[in-house]
């Protein structure tokens, strides 16, 4: 190993040590690794000879897509935004740590917070009807015989409100979601799917923990 690897591997070993004593649900190892993945995830851009601050949209949606199988440009682009906490059009080293711990290994509740998150087009605390046509239309397999589609999603629309609105307002608090999710579960992911399977999620970590073993 040479010396500028091994001054990198002490660097990484450090920040790993300390961002696993802020975020949730994974040790230090598991962290070290997760920097290492993002170093080359990144690293890819860094050839092109200018200075990167993290993943971009379009870098960290190809991931979405590649890794976890999604494919609803409104919903990726949410997830963008979710983990992008500072807004600042990059997915930084530590915010993509804290995402992935929600996004992998999250708690209900914080679910519950990622996913209204996600589907909180334009970040106003509310999922308005406007935006719940918008997601429900796009993750709907549209019936090409149907003469108007778009009628059929108004309907899921009020049918959905009718089930989470619990406040009467015609769109959806915070506190309405959480409810509604609390009571039937599957509601989690109502607008579309934005947490990946079991099954990519399992390849992922493998697919990470074996870049540690080189
Ligand atoms: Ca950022
Ligand atoms: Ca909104």
């Amino acid at each position: 190993m040479s010396e500028i690897s091994a001054v990198s591997r002490k660097l990484i070993q450090t920040l790993a040590e300390t961002i696993s004593k802020q975020v949730e649900h994974f040790n230090k190892n598991e962290v070290e690794c997760l920097i290492r993945e993002f170093n080359v995830l990144v690293g890819e851009t860094t050839t092109m000879g200018r200075v990167v601050n993290g993943l971009d949209r379009g870098k960290f949606r190809s991931i979405l897509h590649n890794t976890f199988g999604m494919t609803d440009d409104m919903i990726m682009d949410g997830v963008f935004r979710t983990f992008d906490k500072d807004n600042d059009s990059f997915v930084s080293m530590k915010e993509w740590i804290e995402g992935l711990s929600v996004f992998l290994r999250g708690t209900l509740e914080e679910k519950i917070k990622y996913c209204f998150h996600v589907y909180d087009l334009n970040s106003d605390n509310y999922i308005s009807r406007e935006e719940m046509f918008h997601m429900l239309k796009n993750s709907l397999i549209r019936q090409p015989t149907e003469e108007d589609p778009d009628e059929g999603v108004k309907d899921l629309v009020e049918i959905t409100l009718k089930k989470m609105d619990h406040d009467h307002d015609g769109r959806l608090s915070f506190a309405d979601f959480e409810k509604a999710v609390r009571e039937e579960n599957l509601l989690l992911e109502a607008f579309g799917t934005c947490l990946p399977d079991m099954a990519s999620i399992k390849a992922f970590e493998q697919h990470v923990y074996e870049e540690l073993e080189q």
